[in-house]
């Protein structure tokens, strides 16, 4: 084969276009280790390893293959009959659907475990009705079409004694293959809509703990209400280096607000989460709650649920010590996304005051300079406010 037809071939395009995709894999693997300290060397060692093997059982199947075609040409030309393809393949089908069930039925039990504990809210519960319920039909289906696509490959593999029955049309088939996933996507659709609707369609704000929750390039700011219980408004005109969310002093509910590193929730009690972002998309979510809703940029949104198990009642269940839940962003927003994460503690109520108390509030001495508040020593930022000095101006 001439150079001029080695770059002609199918073949040789198709392994060049492999090639050239693990390569831009490798490249964007790279740059997101160079990100975090990662043991590079285990990595690449990895990598090569698996691309070794990946490389050295495709040329065995390929020998074989040559192998296999070498004795029927032989076959062949000593005038015997030569391999029966059709049977080989029908073979290799029947085989593929046992490998292919054995592995679906691993990763059904092995992965499975690694699903979620149980939900720690109230709403959850009805999520993971959904997921199951979807789970156990798509399942049902899954088995079936796969056993009738590969079960037919083997029982009816080309034949010489057998002729094919031809079926240009049925109506009765159409009919039942159209039918029946129509009334099951449309059950499971409805299912969904009134679950949400139940999650989501609560306007009532009374006895909520307000909290806003804000994301940007790369990071969760969280900011609780003081004793007033009241959350200030949000500008983000007002934005500054030391008013990084933008909170609006014109407001006298602002004055006591606190900011947080930790999500510290008590326990049965209904949580309003304001969703805030400042630069681009993010998304909300903490899976243990089974909660979950974008942060858009200038359109805030919110999210109620009600924690429901402690996380020291979680850590007994789960038999791990040092289980903590999380605050994720589930957008993929940047290069530093994954730094996107927080813990959320679920505690008593009692255990929930003694935090808050301890709690620094948002409107920092720097940033009441900046503001220029009367008296920067006052403690009391009301009075502050009560000398009618220019705010944010
Ligand atoms: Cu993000």
């Amino acid at each position: 084969m001439g150079f001029k037809q080695l770059i002609n071939s199918k073949k040789t395009l198709s392994l060049f276009a492999a090639f050239v995709l693990f390569g831009t894999n490798q490249l964007m693997a790279q740059t997101a280790a160079d990100a975090a300290p990662v043991d590079k060397g285990a990595m690449w060692t990895g990598v090569l390893y698996y691309t070794l093997i990946f490389l050295v059982g495709a040329f065995c199947i390929a020998i074989f293959g040559k192998i296999l075609k070498v004795y029927d040409l032989t076959q062949k030309m000593q005038g015997k009959k030569g391999l029966n393809w059709n049977g080989i393949m029908g073979i290799i089908c029947g085989l593929f659907l046992i490998a292919g069930m054995y592995g679906a039925y691993w990763s059904l039990t092995v992965q499975g475990s690694m699903k979620l504990p149980e939900a720690a809210s109230a709403h959850g519960g009805a999520i993971d009705d959904m997921f199951t319920v979807t789970t156990i039909l798509t399942l049902i289906v899954f088995v079936i079409t796969q056993c009738l696509l590969f079960g037919f490959l083997f029982f009816y593999r080309g034949s010489d004694k057998r002729k094919a029955h031809f079926l240009p049309h049925n109506n009765t088939i159409e009919k039942v293959w159209t039918i029946i996933p129509a009334i099951v996507l449309t059950v499971l659709v409805v299912f969904g809509f009134f679950t949400w609707q139940k999650v989501m369609n609560t306007t009532e704000t009374k006895g909520d703990i307000n909290i806003d929750v804000t994301g940007h390039q790369f990071a969760w700011e969280l900011r609780y209400p003081g004793p007033d219980g009241k959350l200030g408004s949000l500008n983000f005109r007002l934005t500054t280096p030391l008013n990084k969310l933008g909170v609006d002093f014109k407001d006298r509910n602002s004055f006591d607000d606190l900011s947080a590193d930790t999500l510290v929730l008590p326990v049965n009690k209904s949580i309003r989460i304001n969703i805030h972002a400042q630069d681009v998309i993010h998304s909300l979510y903490m899976p243990h709650f089974r909660v979950q809703l974008n942060a858009v940029p200038g359109l805030p949104t919110f999210f109620k649920f009600t924690p429901t198990i402690l996380t020291t009642e979680m850590r007994r269940k789960t038999d791990n010590p040092n289980f903590e839940y999380l605050l994720y962003c589930n957008k993929v927003c940047g290069g530093a996304h994954y730094n996107m994460k927080k813990i959320v503690r679920v505690v008593t109520q009692a255990e929930y005051q003694e935090w808050l108390a301890k709690q620094k509030p948002y409107l920092t001495d720097q940033l009441k300079k900046e503001l220029h508040f009367a008296d920067n020593k006052s403690s009391n930022p009301a009075q502050a406010a009560s000398n009618r000095l220019a705010l944010n101006n």
